[in-house]
């Protein structure tokens, strides 16, 4: 036998005694730290756009400059593409508000939605409300249609105008829904870019917070921790609000607290509730906050999430991650146990297209 040859049966014989492929898809993004996964899908694609958090010295305070995209076909092989916007996308944006730096910090979570072929842009600029911005295809150039904020920032309330959700449901109507520590929502007019004022106060409805809704804090929060305001947490329910529906039941995904925070679920008749909690979906991970995106993909559910896995990981560099989520025959979540593996594939890879 040719030295070549029996050099390539040994490297065989060494490669089929291994363990069965441990691949490790999570975190998904292994270049650059992300957080607030919000998955949406379009033809065939879903579509991963999330915050980014700045690989800076600066210890103890989120860096968020803009929010970044990446995409998959089949839930293994993803193409990253970077910022798609940034918080200079909102003029309105630059003035400095309570400390916090303007343009170049506050790009927390966002979520985008597709409609009649525009895609919108929702996120919260700190402190100064929610914005949206528009664009024709995913990867932008995103604008601002309207050039101030879409939801005006809460008096005294820094965290409460942050963390939007967009759903539309099956007749058309959408939703925005956010705030950190209320849960707040409007009906977007057709639009996208307006909301019913006819409705709630001035058109924001707070949703009741109450165990019943939103579960039980555990332990019980003594201290508050909005800031300029104290405001105690009378639920479980923290932040990040994520809409989704299944089989006729409406779905609120959220981070429940204390920190480090776990993510919870409750369900209900319409995406404005009544809610009715349901339970812990999954346990707190290692970063201090977590953000749940959960969307259908090629028959499958799968939930999104953050964690602090990547090298020099901690709760202001954070990274995205994917698993699939599994619900009981009477419409309950299943907790979901973070895997380093991620989900199988969900199709075949194209070897003539570039990943
Ligand atoms: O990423 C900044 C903030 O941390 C988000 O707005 C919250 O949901 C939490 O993930």
């Amino acid at each position: 036998m040719k030295k070549t040859h029996r050099s390539a049966l040994v490297l065989l014989s060494i490669l089929a005694s291994l363990p069965a492929a441990s691949f490790a898809l999570n975190p998904i993004i292994q270049t650059m730290y992300t957080a607030d996964p919000a998955p949406m899908v379009n033809k065939g694609t879903l579509y991963l756009f999330s915050s980014h958090d700045q690989d800076v010295g600066e210890k103890n305070n989120f860096n968020m400059k803009d929010w970044v995209l990446a995409t998959t076909t089949d839930m293994v092989n993803w193409t990253q593409y970077g910022a798609i916007a940034s918080l200079r996308d909102f003029a309105w944006a630059a003035k400095e508000i309570s400390g916090w730096d303007g343009f170049d910090n506050g790009a927390w979570a966002p979520q985008v939605i597709e409609r009649d072929g525009k895609w919108y842009l929702y996120a919260p600029v700190q402190g100064r409300g929610i914005g949206v911005l528009v664009a024709d295809n995913p990867l932008g150039p995103y604008t601002d249609p309207i050039k101030k904020p879409l939801i005006a920032g809460h008096a005294g309330g820094l965290y409460d105008s942050i963390d939007p959700t967009v759903y539309i449901d099956d007749k058309g109507q959408a939703y925005l829904a956010w705030g950190n520590p209320n849960l707040w929502s409007v009906k977007l007019n057709k639009d996208m870019i307006s909301y019913d004022t006819s409705v709630g106060e001035n058109g924001i409805i707070r949703h009741p917070m109450t165990v019943k809704a939103l579960g039980e804090r555990n332990p019980p929060d003594t201290q508050g921790t909005t800031l300029p305001k104290p405001a105690l947490r009378g639920t479980s329910y923290e932040e990040g609000p994520w809409l989704y529906k299944r089989k006729n039941l409406n779905y609120l995904f959220f981070a429940g607290g204390p920190i480090p925070e776990h993510l919870g679920y409750s369900t209900g008749p319409t995406p404005e509730g009544p809610w009715t909690y349901g339970g812990v979906v999954m346990n707190p991970q290692s970063a201090f906050t977590n953000h749940p995106g959960v969307v259908d993909f090629k028959g499958k559910t799968y939930l999104f999430y953050h964690n602090a896995a990547l090298p020099g990981g901690d709760g202001f560099k954070r990274s995205v991650a994917v698993d699939e989520l599994k619900f009981n025959p009477d419409g309950s979540v299943r907790t979901v146990q973070p895997t380093r593996e991620g989900p199988a594939p969900v199709a075949t890879l194209d070897p003539y297209q570039r990943v």
